[in-house]
């Protein structure tokens, strides 16, 4: 059985939780319910948290998982419906969540498991621009494995369509040896080439700036990572759509918050609803987005 200790923490402006184990060590800040860093005891860390990131109110941490909600990147790659949600000017990227402070609900031991539940209560009715009666509820179990849940439950009485990503960002040695294995065949929407359409062939590997949204997913992914034997398994449900990211040498020199040689020792797969797989929510539907992060020695 394990023990958990929870220690509150300060990073710049930020409110944060620092979590461990015997087996494990999770950071999370109050703001965006973000999963900053998460490190299993004997590996190098599974989530990556950028050496220059910038822990400021109003600015989503480049690290670990940001919660983009209630909708995924530009407002106006997404669709119609998702886009006519919002009734404000300027549209922030990756939507509203993942820059407000959500609430803490609750940190329960449950036998070798830790649960932590946090709410965005500005989603039901006080979001700018966004004027929806939605319950957001991220639910993190850290046990052998890092299980992060996003339920989006809709009390009003009209249907709300949102598009979502946990976008995680992983660890690797280097990215330019890791790859992907679960797109072999998939079609993806290449957004660097005029969102075109076109077929994975074979797993992928990263040869150049990645930007990518794989339709139809299968519920596994993963990350082959040579250099330090090990695999990173990504299950989940509730999504038939994952963006794959890496911004390689050019776009990671403009990032204030990332080294000029980031890129290099991390990638984002994440878990997504976007593209022709939005959520819509019927007055009193839910959906829950689901991923459950792991690692193999290979
Ligand atoms: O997920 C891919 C992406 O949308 C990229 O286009 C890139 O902009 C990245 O997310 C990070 O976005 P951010 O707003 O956090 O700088």
């Amino acid at each position: 059985m394990a023990s958990f200790k929870v220690e509150t923490e300060q990073h710049g402006e930020l409110n944060c939780w620092r979590i461990s184990s015997d087996h494990a060590e999770l950071l999370i800040a109050q703001q965006g319910a973000q999963i900053l860093s998460y490190q299993r005891v004997g590996e190098p860390p599974l989530l990556w948290l950028s050496d220059q990131a910038i822990f400021r109110q109003g600015k989503s941490v480049r690290a670990g998982v940001p919660v983009c909600w209630p909708w995924f990147g530009n407002l106006q790659r997404n669709p119609q419906a998702v886009q006519a949600m919002y009734h404000a000017e300027q549209a922030p990227a990756h939507g509203l969540a993942r820059t407000r402070d959500w609430q803490l609900l609750g940190i329960e031991e449950a036998g070798s498991e830790l649960r932590i539940e946090f709410a965005l209560p500005e989603a039901q009715g006080e979001l700018p621009g966004w004027p929806h009666d939605v319950e957001l509820k991220l639910r993190v179990v850290l046990g052998d494995a890092l299980e992060l849940s996003l339920t989006s439950h809709n009390h009003g009485n009209a249907p709300v369509t949102i598009s979502q990503a946990l976008h995680s960002y992983f660890a690797v040695s280097d990215v330019r040896q890791a790859r992907v294995e679960g797109v072999e065949g998939l079609s993806y929407i290449e957004t660097l080439a005029d969102w075109e359409q076109r077929q994975q062939e074979g797993a992928l590997g990263f040869a150049g700036e990645t930007d990518r949204i794989y339709l139809d997913t299968p519920p596994t992914l993963s990350i082959v990572d040579p250099h330090w034997n090990r695999r990173i398994t990504l299950a989940s449900s509730g999504s038939r759509s994952a963006v794959i990211w890496n911004p390689w040498t050019e776009r990671a020199k403009e990032l204030a918050d990332m080294a000029d040689d980031g890129w290099q020792r991390m990638l984002c797969i994440e878990t997504a609803n976007v593209w022709d797989d939005v959520v819509e929510l019927r007055p009193g539907a839910s959906s829950v987005l689901k991923v459950i992060i792991g690692s193999e020695v290979i």
